[in-house]
């Protein structure tokens, strides 16, 4: 096979030692050029937001010159590449960490010293860019890191959303929201590629056309077209040769103007076409909510895959040269790899196959054959309102010729695969269908994806078990091989060297090793954990950072709070599942105890949490309203003794969780168990040496392996429990019975003690208990929840015990480095190799 590009060896040479080897003098030159020639400001202007823009201009300047280099050295060695499609990816801020990761952050913080500021300072004035809901989305950030810290030549693929996820600020209470606008000025960090948009048909009809030779040929006549333009986000790797990129699609018109509805002086109507399309890529939906824009988002899912598919091939035929033999799409499979983060981007499979079909002349089972070999799945999460199903109907509409592919697809699947296991079975059919009938027939995304894939993992072992054995049994029992399981991490660099500098530096002078890139070396430090100089030394960081957050929840809040309190810290979206109302329920516990005897002998405690709600979970919503009403009593009663204190802090993001995480003491990990699929924020909080109080649930379970029963509170029901209460009809009644504590509590959610002059305003979260059935167990794992919490205040009114466990987590951290899972994908998934 003849290779259409070959690059010149020159750019071979590795670059890391040489970014870092750029001096203060030089840096303070390219962000004084910035100044003057990009932003036309007077060097020396009093302006953060110009020195903080110069200065990641003149970063990216850097960085984009790696990029070059990266794409140049992969092309060469022709190495296979693997495509991250996700609809979420929640970056951050960028400047910190590219700094940190190119090995510039010191030398940048003199050259900017020299000029007036101060680098952590100037960091603060990016916005974060929120393109994200929650855990899959930060996931897909840190694989991103870690791909080319590898050097994996990868590319992330995703939404240029106008707004991210929503800003939030409180009202009395209640949560608002407001548009994200982390662009509104563009963004130093981003690169638009005209020459890669895409156009993209849909809606319209097909026509069968006889060919010659007597077969027939679906024609797609669309109803419509709409453009991709690409705009891509620079990825640094720590400390390696690679800078990959993420490619996110802005949807415009592909007539952006009519010009004679214009003339003819109908001014709006003139824009209507963009102002439509536009709308595709405007907004980020929070994923609990359904009902609103279906076929919006339905587009706005197709759109993205169809931009991606196209680019990914467009991207091949560029090296490969034209896709026009079947051998070449042989090719093909050895160096494209597709990983679908959730079903939010199946579509692509079905754009893959009709692309193949359509335009390249590709026969069926050869098509589908590369599908199978290309695409692979993850699966994020077990609860059945978020397994997406389209309806028939809307498919129909909008891409009717995808949807002939699909009805195909699950014919030879039922046909063939089902049949040959469980012959003429139609309750199986019906069960494993990718189409579920009823009076609304829908498309089961999550079903193509497992017929189709040839990998399909879960996020950590126990939900990669239940997906086996809950979710998706028989598919299991039809491809034993297919469902695996990849442990999710996290990414070091900015979960502890960028945003815990303090500890950074004492493991840096502690371990003779790069521990940002090999976590596990952190398991030296087992041996400092008995350590009195050491644990004085570790326990001090953790005061310095309880004091600078302490400083930020007065800024944000205006509350006052003790650094010598234990920090407990519940930071996720808010869903009943993750159970931040089981943490109101006993911070209401222990102020009823405190009232009770205010001489209580307990540790002060400062109970924080950061949650948005999906606009429309009204529970979710409710439950932050509650939390806040409490919070406000229990912050103003003198009666307790500044023992008790609760923190709502608004707008929770990836940058407001770089400044809790390092100040936590306590993890609340406290979801009912077989519910989170993994977390991740166990995993941050734990690295830097917080710890868990926590269900057997998700990755807290592999997180107890690590550190052990000693060094982490484990309470609550077992998945297995939870079934056998479902199985018996769990009673939550019965609970606030028997349980006089639950009781009490409970009731005075009905009076008007939290809500002056309004009674029952807190009343739905008692009623989602008892007569909504409590579905999350709250009410059964009450109990033990209180009394681990009483072991851990113990536990932390010994101080040489407790900096013992704190050490021990962030030295039992190296599992969950995501550059270990991406190893796992590469190794089982992807097979990728090394760009070098
Ligand atoms: C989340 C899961 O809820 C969380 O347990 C997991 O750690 C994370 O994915 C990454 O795998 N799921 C979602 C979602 O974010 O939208 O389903």
């Amino acid at each position: 096979m003849v290779t259409k590009t070959k690059t010149s060896t020159n750019t071979q040479s590795s670059t890391k030692n040489k970014t870092q080897s750029i001096t203060v003098a030089e840096i303070s030159q390219r962000i004084e050029h910035h100044l003057k020639f990009t932003l036309d400001e007077q060097i020396n202007v009093d302006q953060k937001p110009a020195y903080w823009r110069a200065t990641s201009l003149a970063l990216n300047d850097i960085i984009v010159e790696k990029l070059q280099n990266t794409k140049a050295r992969q092309q060469q060695s022709e190495v296979k590449s693997v495509n991250y499609l996700s609809l979420e990816y929640l970056m951050g801020r960028l400047l910190s960490n590219n700094l940190h990761n190119l090995g510039l952050y010191t030398n940048t913080e003199k050259a900017l010293k020299t000029m007036g500021f101060e680098l952590a300072d100037l960091c603060e004035q990016g916005a974060d860019l929120a393109l994200g809901n929650g855990g899959l989305g930060r996931l897909a950030a840190c694989f991103l890191d870690s791909l080319a810290t590898l050097d994996y030549s990868a590319m992330g693929y995703g939404v240029h959303y106008q707004h991210g996820l929503f800003k939030q600020s409180f009202a009395d209470g209640q949560q608002i929201e407001t548009p994200d606008m982390w662009r509104e000025f563009g963004s130093p960090w981003e690169i638009c590629r005209p020459e890669s948009s895409q156009t993209i048909p849909l809606y319209g009809h097909i026509e069968e056309v006889a060919q010659a030779n007597g077969t027939i040929k679906s024609v797609w006549h669309a109803g419509k077209t709409l453009k991709g333009v690409p705009w891509d986000v620079p990825i640094v790797g720590y400390n390696s040769d690679t800078v990959n990129a993420l490619r996110l699609w802005e949807c415009r018109a592909d007539n952006a103007f009519d010009w004679d509805t214009f003339n003819h002086g109908d001014y709006l109507q003139a824009h209507q076409q963009q102002v439509a399309a536009e709308t595709v890529s405007k907004v980020l939906y929070p994923n609990d909510e359904h009902e609103a824009g279906k076929e919006l988002r339905f587009v706005q899912q197709y759109f993205f895959c169809a931009c991606s598919v196209q680019d990914i091939i467009a991207r091949f035929e560029n090296q490969y040269g034209a896709l026009a033999e079947q051998s070449h799409w042989q090719t093909f499979c050895e160096k494209v790899a597709i990983q679908l983060n959730d079903t939010h981007p199946t579509i692509a499979i079905l754009e893959l196959m009709r692309t193949l079909i359509d335009n390249h002349n590709v026969d069926w089972d050869n098509a589908w054959a590369i599908c199978q070999k290309v695409f692979a799945y993850t699966n994020h999460t077990l609860l059945p309102e978020a397994l997406e199903k389209w309806s028939v109907a809307l498919f129909q509409r909008v891409l009717p010729r995808h949807l002939s592919i699909l009805y195909r697809i699950n014919e030879a699947f039922l046909n063939d695969d089902v049949n040959a296991l469980w012959p003429n079975n139609d309750d199986m059919r019906a069960r494993l269908s990718l189409i579920e009938e009823g009076h609304e027939p829908k498309v089961r995304m999550a079903h193509l994806c497992v017929v189709t894939a040839h990998r399909v993992n879960g996020v950590a072992q126990i939900h990669s078990d239940l997906v086996k054995q809950d979710l998706f049994p028989e598919f299991d029992q039809l491809w034993p091989t297919k469902l695996t399981n990849v442990t999710n991490g996290i990414t070091p660099r900015r979960w502890l060297k960028a945003c815990n500098p303090l500890l950074a530096n004492l493991l840096d002078s502690t371990i003779n090793a790069d521990w940002a890139k090999d976590l596990n070396r952190l398991s030296e430090l087992k041996h400092l954990a008995d350590n009195a100089d050491f644990q004085q030394q570790f326990m001090a960081i953790k005061q310095q950072n309880k004091i600078a957050l302490t400083k930020e929840i007065k800024k944000l809040t205006g509350i006052t709070v003790s650094p010598d309190a234990i920090f407990d810290v519940q930071i996720k979206r808010l869903h009943e599942y993750k159970r931040q109302h089981l943490n109101l329920l006993h911070i209401i516990s222990l102020y009823r105890q405190l009232l009770a005897n205010p001489e209580l002998d307990m540790q002060p405690r400062v109970f924080i949490f950061g949650a948005k709600a999906a606009p429309g979970y009204k529970l979710a919503k409710e439950i932050i309203y509650a939390t806040n009403k409490v919070a406000e009593k229990i912050n103003n009663d003198i009666r307790i003794q500044d023992k008790l204190k609760v923190v709502f802090l608004p707008n929770y993001r990836v940058s407001l969780a770089e400044k809790i995480i390092p100040a936590a003491d306590v993890s609340e990990q406290i979801s009912t168990a077989g519910k989170e699929a993994s977390g991740t924020g166990n995993m941050k909080l734990a690295l830097n040496g917080a710890v868990t109080i926590g269900t057997l649930d998700g990755a807290n379970i592999e997180i107890a392996e690590e550190v052990g029963d000693d060094n982490i509170f484990i309470f609550g029901l077992t998945v297995d429990e939870v079934k056998a209460l479902d199985a018996q009809d769990y009673n939550s009644y019965q609970y606030y019975q028997n349980n006089a504590e639950i009781r009490a509590c409970l009731d005075w959610l009905d009076t008007d003690y939290f809500t002056p002059g309004n009674p029952g305003e807190l009343s739905s979260i008692k009623e989602s208990f008892l007569a909504g059935g409590d579905p999350y167990k709250v009410l059964a794992d009450f109990q033990s929840y209180a009394d681990a919490q009483l072991a851990l205040d113990k536990a932390y009114r010994n101080p040489s015990q407790w900096a013992k466990m704190a050490i021990l987590n962030t030295a039992l951290m190296g599992k969950f480095n995501s550059d270990r899972s991406i190893e796992d994908y590469v190794q089982n998934i992807w097979h990728l190799t090394v760009s070098k």
